[in-house]
């Protein structure tokens, strides 16, 4: 019997070679392909799903764990296709980013996420326009459409998408947005059917979509958690807060400060992220994995204070020196 509960650590992990071998030798031992990515790669996905959720996991783990998960599948792939369109997946799903927009981390992870969810996911890449759309959904079939957008040029190109497929034969498939800028609000006025604000609330919703899930609760991006005065009093006076910054080859990107009684994240000014841009299209490191291969976490470090009065003083000082 394969080690299930070792897969989804290594999932969780990141653990790439080891979740692609024990998919291998899982098989090798006359296990069904189904078996496999039920209980060794989603219910491994389904715990960065939620852990994600509650920002015990953030974007750079979980797209560590993504590409675990994507090994697995690769194993996979050539027999869930031999079985031709899954009647029992959760529901297909068709993404890409908008015509115009490369950017592609967010749509990668939330392909990976819903797969790691069941569905079954035809991802058409960047830069897609209504006709590619349709043409996709000519061939794919799918339940719902997905798109997503990261500049505020491109974001209203997703009303094109909508109204080229509010008509025969694409008017009973759902359209759900995602991207930094997009709104609920945003959706609401361009006749999205939904709108998520990260992958794991994008799961949620397009589970929603296919009648699999409970309606989504307002969506809120996560911002820095309001901490409960029972928890400040509860502090030390000369409480020591560990923390850690984000960078993107050797340029800060956010920083996370924690302690026992909580956590913060923040992102560094805009500026940081344009300086991050500018480089990344300056050394041609702009595709999802090129991107994604040059961040990572500084050493932890330590300092007296709360995790939000030391988040804000570092966000300072290395605002200050840029
Ligand atoms: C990485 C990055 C790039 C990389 C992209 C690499 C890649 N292959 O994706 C590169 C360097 C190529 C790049 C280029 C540019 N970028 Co850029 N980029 C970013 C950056 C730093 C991070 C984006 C990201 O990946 N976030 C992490 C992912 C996980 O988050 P996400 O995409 O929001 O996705 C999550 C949710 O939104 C949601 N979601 C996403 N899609 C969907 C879809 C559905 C259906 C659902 C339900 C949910 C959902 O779930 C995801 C997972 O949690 C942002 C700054 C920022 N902090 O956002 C700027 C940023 C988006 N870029 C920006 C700009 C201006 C550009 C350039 C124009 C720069 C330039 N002057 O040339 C070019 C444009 C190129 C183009 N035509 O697209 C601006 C946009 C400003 C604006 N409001 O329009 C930003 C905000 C930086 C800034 N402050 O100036 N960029």
């Amino acid at each position: 019997m394969p080690d299930y509960a070792l897969m989804n650590q290594c999932i969780y992990e990141g653990k790439a070679k080891e979740v692609e071998q024990m998919t291998k030798d899982a098989l090798a031992e006359g296990r069904h392909f189904k078996e496999v990515l039920e209980q060794g790669l989603i219910a491994g996905m389904s715990v960065v799903g939620e852990d994600f959720k509650h920002n015990i996991l953030y974007v750079p783990e979980v797209l560590i764990s993504a590409r675990a998960m994507k090994a697995g599948m690769a194993v996979l792939k050539p027999l869930l296709s031999a079985h031709g369109p899954d009647t029992s997946s959760t529901g297909r799903l068709l993404m890409g980013t908008v015509r115009g927009d490369l950017h592609d981390i967010g749509k990668n992870l939330v392909c990976m996420m819903a797969e790691g969810a069941g569905f079954v996911v035809k991802d058409i890449g960047v830069d897609q326009s209504v006709e590619k759309f349709q043409a996709a959904a000519d061939e794919f079939k799918p339940d719902i459409i997905g798109m997503s957008a990261l500049l505020t040029t491109t974001m209203t190109y997703m009303k094109t998408v909508i109204d080229g497929c509010d008509k025969p034969p694409y008017d009973h498939i759902k359209m759900a947005i995602g991207g930094a800028p997009i709104s609920q609000m945003f959706a609401d006025e361009i006749g999205a059917d939904g709108y998520g604000a990260d992958a794991s609330s994008a799961v949620d919703l397009f589970l929603y979509l296919v009648g699999k899930g409970p309606a989504p609760k307002a969506a809120l991006r996560a911002g820095v958690k309001p901490t409960a005065s029972a928890i400040a009093a509860a502090r030390p006076a000369n409480n020591v807060v560990k923390y850690q910054i984000l960078y993107w080859k050797d340029l800060p990107s956010s920083v996370k400060v924690w302690d026992d009684f909580g956590e913060v994240k923040m992102d560094l000014p805009a500026k940081f992220a344009e300086r991050i841009d500018a480089t990344a299209q300056k050394l041609g490191l702009t595709s999802g994995d090129a991107y994604t291969a040059e961040l990572h976490w500084g050493e932890e470090q330590s300092r007296p204070g709360t995790p939000e009065d030391v988040a804000k003083a570092i966000v300072k000082e290395l605002d200050s020196t840029a």
